[in-house]
Order: C-alpha cells, then structure tokens, then sequence
C-alpha cells in the first residue's frame, strides 16, 4: 500500500513537470523568417526545386507527376523577394506567373532567378507550359500568395 503512494506522488512529480515543460516549450516567441515592417527585402531568397513523383500501377503502368517544392509560397506585397529555382528533375520547365508578363525557363542543373514584386494582394499561380495541358498528367503548378 505505501508502495503505491509513492508511485502515485512519483507519478505526480513526473505529470507536473511535463505540464510545466510544456507550458514553457509553447510559450516561445515564435521569429518570422521575414517581416513586413522592414523596409529593404532585397536579401529576401525564397528557394523552389522542381521535382518528380513517380510510381507503378498495380498493373505496371507507370504514372509520373513534376511540380514545383515547396507548392505554395507566401510572400510580403509591394516588398523585393528573389524566387530561385534550381532544376532538379524534368529537362525543361518553360514558365509563366499567371496574371504577370513574367516568364523565363527552369532547366535541369541550373539556377532560374526570378525577381518579384507584387503590388496587389492575392494568390498568383506558377504554371509550367509544359506539364500543365491535357495529356500531360497533374497540372504543374505553385501558388504565390501575396499578403
Ligand atoms: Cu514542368
């Protein structure tokens, strides 16, 4: 019986100091990697890849998707952000940012630098030319939200 009183009070000392730990591993302050109250972003570097999943059908047929990592990105509005791409997997991704006369091209090996500045909120979506029409499997595309 006095066994078991200690353990419960061990078990209440263990129960406690999780609780306490808890509360104060929580209550950090969490650092934004960037801030809107800065004035200059130009050191901002946002890094995307492009990637592939692939698999086989149960019945062997081989299915295959590019897309852009990470696939969604938030960035501050009206501030300088550098948009790098580095081509990991897929020869080719010719570009465009829908609703913006930007374009250019991610090449497999290279480093594709897009600087970027938007002056509206919204989500604006980085569409690959190639992997986006019909036939071509999953649409290949990020979202840009400007907040
Ligand atoms: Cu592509």
């Amino acid at each position: 019986m006095r066994f078991i009183i200690i353990k419960r009070k061990w078990l209440f000392l263990v129960l406690s100091c999780l609780v306490i730990g808890s509360l104060y591993y929580f209550n950090q302050e969490a650092l934004p990697t960037f801030q809107n109250t800065q004035k200059s972003q130009k050191d901002v570097v946002i890094n995307m890849v492009t990637g592939e999943f692939s698999s086989t059908t149960p019945d062997g047929k081989k299915i295959e998707a590019y897309r852009w990592d990470p696939g969604t990105i938030v960035i501050p509005k009206g501030e300088d952000v550098s948009l790098s791409i580095y081509g990991v997997n897929g020869n080719e991704h010719p570009f465009f940012i829908e609703g913006t006369d930007i374009k250019g091209v991610v090449k497999k090996g290279e480093e594709t630098i897009i600087p970027l500045n938007f002056k509206e909120e919204g989500t604006y979506r980085l569409i690959c030319d190639t992997h986006t029409h019909h036939g071509q499997g999953v649409p290949m595309i990020a979202y840009i939200v400007v907040d």
